[in-house]
């Protein structure tokens, strides 16, 4: 997307966010049509439909990943297109569907959701989205390089590293995508417990098949 000339910087937003005739074609199809609707700052959006539905679609356009092609979209009030790329993007912690674990430590890795954050408040973090305890079993703890070129982690370890990214980031909106799939029962409660405490005080797009989120 282009950032307009007008685009100006936005401070921490409440987290209201308003579809007005939102519309969204991908490769000549049309994905979404004229979507209206309006969430007060620290509600919870849940989106289920079929597969190719435009569920990812749909979150993927408040960061401005896609562009709608009509209708607006606007943020306290704001329209998106007018806050620049920068300040928009900071507004969101963003959990999507198989959350990468980049070739980094375990410290890096749950960092990158704020790099200049201390140490300390990635290991609150970490607790806060139920991982601590697996990142402190492995051989050298936060230190232990993860990901493609180092120790393995489980669907539900990797999930929960992606929500202590979204604590650490600390921002107003958060937008999941099927935060508890593919992982057991176990990981899936130790997710749940912990995206309720994540879910407080901000605006919650949540794509799940579990009614209860
Ligand atoms: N689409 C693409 N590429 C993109 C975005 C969308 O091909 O970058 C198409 C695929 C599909 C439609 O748009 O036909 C909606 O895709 P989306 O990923 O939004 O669907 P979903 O509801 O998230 O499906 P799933 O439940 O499989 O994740
Ligand atoms: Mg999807």
């Amino acid at each position: 997307p282009r950032e307009s000339p007008n685009a100006r910087a936005v401070g921490r937003v409440a987290g209201a966010v308003v579809f007005e005739g939102v519309s969204f074609e991908h490769g000549g199809r049309s994905i979404l049509r004229e979507l209206s609707f309006s969430a007060p700052p620290g509600s919870r959006v849940g989106i289920s439909g079929r597969t190719g539905a435009g569920k990812t679609s749909l979150l993927s356009l408040l960061p401005r990943f896609h562009e709608a092609g009509a209708g607006r979209i606007l943020l306290d009030g704001v329209d998106i297109r007018d806050i620049c790329l920068d300040s928009l993007r900071g507004q969101f912690a963003i959990a999507f569907q198989d959350s990468p674990v980049f070739s980094a430590s375990g410290a890096e890795n749950i960092g990158y959701g704020r790099p200049e954050a201390e140490e300390s408040e990635s290991v609150a973090a970490a607790r806060a989205a139920n991982v601590h305890e697996a990142i402190e079993r492995l051989p050298d703890g936060y230190r232990t390089f993860v990901g493609a070129h180092g120790a393995r982690l489980s669907g539900g370890e990797r999930q929960r590293i992606a929500l202590a990214r979204a604590f650490l980031r600390n921002a107003p909106i958060l937008l999941l995508d099927e935060p508890t799939s593919a992982v057991d029962a176990a990981s899936e409660a130790a997710i749940v417990e912990s995206l309720e405490r994540l879910m407080r005080g901000r605006t919650t797009f949540i794509v799940s098949h579990r009614p209860e989120l």
